[in-house]
C-alpha cells in the first residue's frame, strides 16, 4: 500500500530523489513541500523503515577507529557498479515505480542476508553438515527471477556501507553478500537490540576484508602457532602412545584464536586474562598459551607429580591442572592464567567469573571492568547441554556479577563423545543459549585460519567497546575418538572416513602462504623441525626434573599458610575491643537525617542502640554485623551474595536499607569510619550453581576479603552439589588452591515442610576429611561472630559450611552479651551446660547441635529436671575432641545421648557417633556409646505436616531428656 501510494504520489520523481526527500523530512519535516510531508507521515512502519535505510537516515558510523575497521574502498568489490541517480521527471511513472519497488524489495533482502546470512555460511571444514537453503536468502522471495539479476538496483545508503556505490545489479548485490555472510563465518548478530552494537558488528564485518587483512609477519605468526599447536599434539602421540591426554588434534586453529584473543585485549589495555577450560586440548593451551614448562608437562606425562613432595596434596590428572605465567607481548606485560578444574563440564564458568571480578576490584577498576579478561572455552556439548552455561551468562551485566564481558571460545568439534550435534541440542546452534543475553556469536569454519583469527580479534575488540560477552564458535572436527584409546568409527564412520583424509589445518594454511609466496615450503618444513627438536630437548630434560616449587602462596596468598594441626588445638583470638564494636553499633543503629527509613526498621534500629547500651541482649543479625564490621575496621573487604541477601530471607539482616521515598539504598555498614574497607551484599539472580561458583572463584583472587554465599534455605545448596564436591571440598587437596569461603545455609525442624527444615548436614560432613573445612552448626550469635572472623584472622583459608538458623534469628535466648565478643575472646567449639545443674548429680548429658538445644532447654527448665546436663557441639568438623572431653569430663557417671532433629540417617548422627565413643573412652565415661534420640531413618528430610512435626519433636525432645 505504501509503496503504491509513494509511487504514485510522487508523479514523475524517482527513488533517488525520493530518498533525498525523505531524509530532509526526517531532519525537518517543513523542509519538504507540504504533499511529500503528508505522504511521510502517512508511511507504514515498515515502509519508513525501508525508506530510512535506503536514505541512511538511521545509519550512524560510530567510527571508533579500531584497526579492524578496515576501510572499505569500492575498488576492492570489483563488482560495485556506479549508479546514476536519475533526476526528477526523466522517466515514465511506471518506471519509477518498478525502479522503487526493485529497491524496496532488495531492502529486504538485504536485510536477510544480514540476519539470516550465517545459514548459508560454509562453516563444516569436513563438508558433511548441509542445510537446506533459506528461502528468504533467495532473491525469488521477493519477487525477483533470474532475469532481474542484472538490472541495476538502487540501494542507497544500505550499498554504500555494502559496496561502496548506491546502485548495482542485483545479481552483484547477492553475490556481496554471499561473500560476506556466507562464506566461511556465519555472523549472528540481527538479534542485538542495541543498533550502535549491530552497527559496529556489521561494518566491521562488511568493510574489512576477512582476508585481506594479516600482512606477512602476521600470517607466518600464524603458521608458527599453528606448527607448535599441531606439532606439540604430534610429539604427545609418538612419545606417550594411548596416554590420555584429550588431544586437540582436528581443533589446532583454537591456539592462534587464544592468541589473537589475549593479543588483541591486552593492546587495548587488558593486563590480565584468566582462563577457564575443559579437557579437550588443555595440555597444549598450558604449553602453547599459559607457557607452563615442556620439560614440567613431559615429566607429568611420565607420571611425576606437579608439586614438590614435602607439598601435602592428592593431586589431579594433568588435564585439569591450572598454571599461570607473565607474557611480554611487545612491551605489554599481560598475567595469564588458566583456572584448574573437575571433570564436571562447564562448572568452571562462573568460578573463572568470579575471579575475573576479584581481580577488577583489586585493581579498582569497579566501573568500566576491562582491565582483567575472562576467557571461557567449551566443548560444543558441553555448551549446549550443561544448565550453568546459561546461569552464567545471565549473571554476566548484573551489577554484582558483571565482568565487563567474558569471551566464550567453543571448540566445536562437532560432536560430544558419541554423540552427534542432532543429539545433543534443539534449535540452529549449540550456542543458541547465548543469544539470550544478546552476546553476538561468530560462527567461523575452523580450516580458515585466518579468518577464525580475524573473528576472535573481533570478539575481544567486542568486548573491549561494549563489555559484554561475545561467543566465538569455531566449527572444527575431533581427528581421533574422544581420547587417545577411543575408537570413534564404531559411531561416526561417515565422519570418521572423511576425517582420515582430511588434511591438518597446519598442512592446508602452509600450503596456502607457499602458495601465495609468503614462504616456501623448506621453511615450513625448517619451522616445524625446528619446534619438534625443542621438545625432543625438554623431553629428555624431563626425565630428572623436579619441581621445586608450589605455585600456591604468591601474590596475594603470600603471608598465608597452609593449616597445620596445631592450629586447631587452639582457636585464634577473633575478639575485638568492646569500644571498636560500639563504633561499628553506633553505625548500625542511625540513618542519615535526609534518609527516609521504614518505621519499623526505625524500632530495630532503636533496639539496636538499647542493645549497645545495655551490652546484652545482641541477636543473630547484631552478631553478624559486629563481626563484619570489625574487618571492615580492620580493612578486610567483605562480600556478601544469595538470594535476597541484602534485608535478609527472614527480614533479619537489614544490611542494606531502603529510603522510602527515593528507593535509595544505604548501606550502614559502609560508615563506621573513614578509612575503612567496604562491604558489598548484593542480591544475586535466582541461581545456586552459578552464584556459588562465582563466589568460590571471588575467593580464588581475594584471600583477605570474606566472602559469603547465603541459601533462601539451606537445601537449594544442592543444585550448586558439583561447586561443593568438586571444589570447596576437595579444591585445596587437588589443586593446591585455598578458599575461605563462607557457605550460610538456613537449616533447622520448624515445621515448614520437606524441603525447608534440613540444609542436609550430614552431605557436607561426608566430605569432610583431612581438615578440609569447617562444618558448624552455631547456637549463639557470638559463637557465629567469632566463626565468621576466624575466616580471616587465620593464617590459612578453609571454607565454612554453616548451619544458619531461622526462628533463632529472633529467639529470646539465643542471644549474647558485648562481653562474649570482646578483647581476647575466641570461638567455642563446645559450649557447656549453662544452667546450675550439678554434674556430680547428673544423670544424663544430652550431646546437640544447633537449634533443637532451645527445645531442650525449654523443656528441661519447664519439666525442673535437674540430673540433666545440655552441651552443645557448635562446630562438628574438625570434630573438636579435646574440647567435647574437657566438657564431658566431669560428668563421668552420666549416660550420654546424641540428640538431633533430622531423621537417623540424616543429620550428624552417623559423623559423630564412632567419634563421640571415643571421647567417651577416652574420659572414661560410664557409658560406651551414645544414645540417639532423633526422628528415625526416613526418606524425606521432613514431613509436611505442622502437626506431625509438632509431634516427633516433642517426641525426640523427651526421649533425649529420658521423660515420657
Ligand atoms: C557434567 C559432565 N557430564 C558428563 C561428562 C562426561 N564427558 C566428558 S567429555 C564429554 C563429551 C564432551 O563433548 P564436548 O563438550 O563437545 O567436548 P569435546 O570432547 O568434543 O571437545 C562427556 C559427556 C563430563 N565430563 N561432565
Ligand atoms: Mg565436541
Amino acid at each position: 500500500m505504501g509503496v503504491e501510494m509513494i509511487a504514485s504520489a510522487l508523479n514523475g520523481a524517482n527513488a533517488a530523489f525520493l530518498a533525498d526527500q525523505y531524509r530532509r523530512w526526517v531532519r525537518d519535516p517543513g523542509s519538504v513541500d507540504q504533499s511529500f510531508a503528508t505522504l511521510f507521515d502517512t508511511l507504514g512502519d515498515e515502509d519508513r523503515a525501508i525508506l530510512g535505510d535506503t536514505a541512511g537516515v538511521t545509519w550512524k558510523r560510530d567510527g571508533s577507529g579500531l584497526d579492524l575497521d578496515v576501510a572499505f574502498s569500492p575498488a576492492e568489490s570489483g563488482q560495485a557498479i556506479q549508479g546514476q541517480v536519475p533526476q526528477a521527471g526523466s522517466a515514465s511513472p511506471e518506471a519509477l515505480h518498478a525502479a522503487l519497488r526493485d529497491s524496496l524489495r532488495a531492502q529486504r533482502l538485504v536485510a536477510a542476508w544480514r540476519a539470516k546470512g550465517h545459514l548459508a555460511a560454509r562453516l563444516d571444514p569436513l563438508g558433511l553438515r548441509q542445510r537446506t537453503p533459506d528461502p528468504e536468502l533467495d532473491p525469488a522471495w521477493y519477487g525477483f527471477t533470474a532475469a532481474d539479476l542484472s538490472r541495476t538496483v538502487w540501494l542507497g545508503e544500505t550499498l554504500t556501507s555494502l559496496m561502496g556505490c548506491e546502485s548495482a545489479t542485483l545479481g552483484a548485490v547477492v553475490e556481496t553478500l554471499r561473500t560476506i555472510y556466507a562464506g566461511t563465518a556465519g555472523v549472528e548478530y540481527a538479534h542485538i537490540a542495541d543498533a550502535t552494537r549491530r552497527e559496529w558488528i556489521r561494518s566491521r564485518v562488511e568493510h574489512a576484508a576477512l582476508h585481506g587483512w594479516a600482512d606477512i609477519a602476521a600470517r607466518r605468526t600464524i603458521l608458527q602457532q599453528l606448527t607448535e599447536a599441531e606439532g606439540f599434539e604430534t610429539f604427545c602421540a609418538k612419545r606417550y602412545v594411548g596416554v590420555k591426554r584429550f588431544g586437540l588434534e582436528g581443533g589446532e586453529i583454537t591456539i592462534p584464536a587464544l592468541h589473537a584473543i589475549i593479543g588483541e585485549a591486552v593492546t587495548a589495555g587488558v593486563g590480565e586474562v584468566v582462563i577457564g577450560m575443559p579437557h579437550r586440548g588443555r595440555l597444549n593451551t598450558l604449553v602453547n598459551i599459559v607457557r607452563k614448562p615442556f620439560v614440567a608437562m613431559f615429566s607429568e606425562f611420565a607420571g611425576a607429580s606437579f608439586k614438590p613432595d614435602d607439598v601435602a596434596g592428592s593431586g589431579d590428572v594433568k588435564y585439569h591442572l591450572g598454571s599461570s605465567t607473565d607474557l611480554d607481548l611487545e612491551g605489554h606485560v599481560v598475567h595469564v592464567s588458566l583456572q584448574p578444574n573437575p571433570s564436571h563440564l562447564e562448572a568452571v564458568d562462573p568460578v573463572v567469573a568470579g575471579k575475573v571480578r576479584a581481580r577488577q576490584d583489586a585493581a579498582g577498576d569497579t566501573e568500566a571492568r576491562r582491565s582483567v579478561l575472562g576467557i571461557v572455552m567449551h566443548g560444543d556439548a558441553a555448551f549446549a547441554g550443561q544448565g550453568i552455561v546459561y546461569e552464567t551468562l545471565a549473571m554476566s551485566e548484573l551489577s554484582g556479577y558483571r565482568t565487563g564481558g567474558t569471551i566464550h571460545l567453543v571448540v566445536n568439534n562437532q560432536i560430544g563423545f558419541t554423540t552427534n550435534p542432532c543429539d545433543g541440542y534443539s534449535g540452529l546452534y549449540g550456542t543458541d543459549i547465548a543469544r539470550s543475553i544478546q552476546a553476538p556469536v561468530f560462527h567461523v569454519n575452523g580450516d580458515d585460519a585466518e579468518a577464525v583469527v580475524f573473528f576472535a580479534r573481533l570478539a575481544a575488540a567486542y568486548r573491549q567497546t561494549f563489555g559484554s560477552d561475545a561467543v566465538l564458535d569455531i566449527v572444527c572436527y575431533r581427528r581421533h575418538g574422544h581420547n587417545e584409546s577411543d575408537e570413534p568409527a564404531f559411531t561416526q564412520p561417515v565422519m570418521y572416513k572423511a576425517i582420515r583424509t582430511h588434511e591438518t589445518a597446519r598442512t592446508l594454511y602452509a600450503r596456502k602462504l607457499v602458495a601465495d609466496g609468503v614462504l616456501t615450503e623448506a621453511e615450513a618444513q625448517a619451522g616445524w623441525d625446528a619446534f619438534q627438536e625443542k621438545m625432543d630437548s625438554a623431553y629428555a630434560a624431563a626425565q630428572t626434573y623436579k619441581p621445586n616449587k608450589a605455585d600456591w602462596l604468591e601474590g596475594c596468598w603470600s603471608g598465608l599458610r597452609p593449616l597445620s594441626g596445631a592450629d586447631l588445638a587452639d582457636q585464634p583470638v577473633t575478639g575485638v575491643p568492646a569500644e571498636m564494636l560500639r563504633s561499628v553499633g553506633a553505625a548500625l543503629s542511625a540513618v542519615p537525617g535526609t534518609f527516609d527509613v521504614n518505621p519499623k526498621i526505625a524500632r530495630q534500629l532503636a533496639a539496636k542502640a538499647a542493645m549497645f547500651e545495655s551490652g546484652e541482649g545482641f541477636d543473630w543479625a547484631t552478631g553478624e554485623a559486629l563481626a563484619f564490621g570489625a574487618l571492615l575496621v580492620e580493612g578486610h573487604a567483605i562480600r556478601l551474595s544469595g538470594e535476597d541477601c541484602k534485608r535478609g530471607t527472614f527480614s533479619h539482616r537489614h544490611a542494606v536499607l531502603t529510603d522510602q521515598t527515593t528507593q535509595a539504598e544505604y548501606t550502614p555498614l559502609n560508615h563506621v569510619r573513614d578509612l575503612q574497607a567496604r562491604i558489598e551484599v548484593h542480591n544475586s539472580l535466582l541461581s545456586e550453581f552459578a552464584v556459588l561458583g562465582y563466589e568460590y572463584g571471588y575467593t580464588m583472587a581475594a584471600p583477605q576479603t570474606l566472602v559469603l554465599w547465603e541459601a533462601q534455605f539451606g537445601d537449594f545448596a544442592n543444585g550448586a552439589q558439583v561447586i561443593i564436591d568438586q571444589f570447596i571440598a576437595a579444591g585445596e587437596t587437588k589443586w593446591l588452591r585455598m578458599s575461605g569461603l563462607v557457605l550460610l545455609l538456613p537449616h533447622g525442624y520448624e515445621g515448614q515442610g520437606p524441603e525447608h527444615s534440613s540444609a542436609r548436614l550430614e552431605r557436607y560432613l561426608q566430605l569432610c576429611a583431612e581438615d578440609n573445612m569447617f562444618v558448624c552448626n552455631l547456637t549463639t550469635p557470638a559463637n557465629y561472630f567469632h566463626a565468621l572472623r576466624r575466616q580471616i584472622v587465620a593464617e590459612y583459608r578453609k571454607p565454612l559450611i554453616v548451619m544458619a538458623p531461622k526462628s533463632l534469628l529472633r529467639h529470646r535466648l539465643a542471644t549474647s552479651t558485648l562481653a562474649e565478643m570482646g578483647a581476647g575472646t575466641r570461638f567455642r567449639p563446645v559450649l557447656e551446660e549453662i544452667d546450675p545443674i550439678d554434674p556430680a548429680r547428673t544423670r544424663r548429658v544430652v550431646l546437640c547441635s544447633g537449634k533443637v538445644y532451645y527445645d531442650l532447654l525449654a523443656e528441661r527448665r519447664a519439666r525442673k529436671l535437674e540430673d540433666v546436663a545440655i552441651l552443645r557441639l557448635e562446630q562438628i568438623y574438625p570434630f573438636p575432641e579435646r574440647d567435647l572431653a574437657e566438657a564431658l569430663k566431669p560428668y563421668a557417671g552420666a549416660r550420654v545421648v546424641w540428640c538431633q532433629e533430622e531423621p537417623q540417617n540424616m543429620g550428624g548422627w552417623q559423623f559423630v557417633d564412632r567419634r563421640i565413643e571415643t571421647v567417651l573412652r577416652q574420659v572414661g565415661n560410664a557409658s560406651d556409646w551414645p544414645g540417639y534420640a532423633g526422628r528415625m531413618a526416613a526418606a524425606s528430610p521432613a514431613t509436611g505436616s505442622a502437626r506431625v512435626h509438632a509431634e516427633q519433636q516433642a517426641r525426640l525432645v523427651n526421649a533425649a531428656l529420658g521423660v515420657a
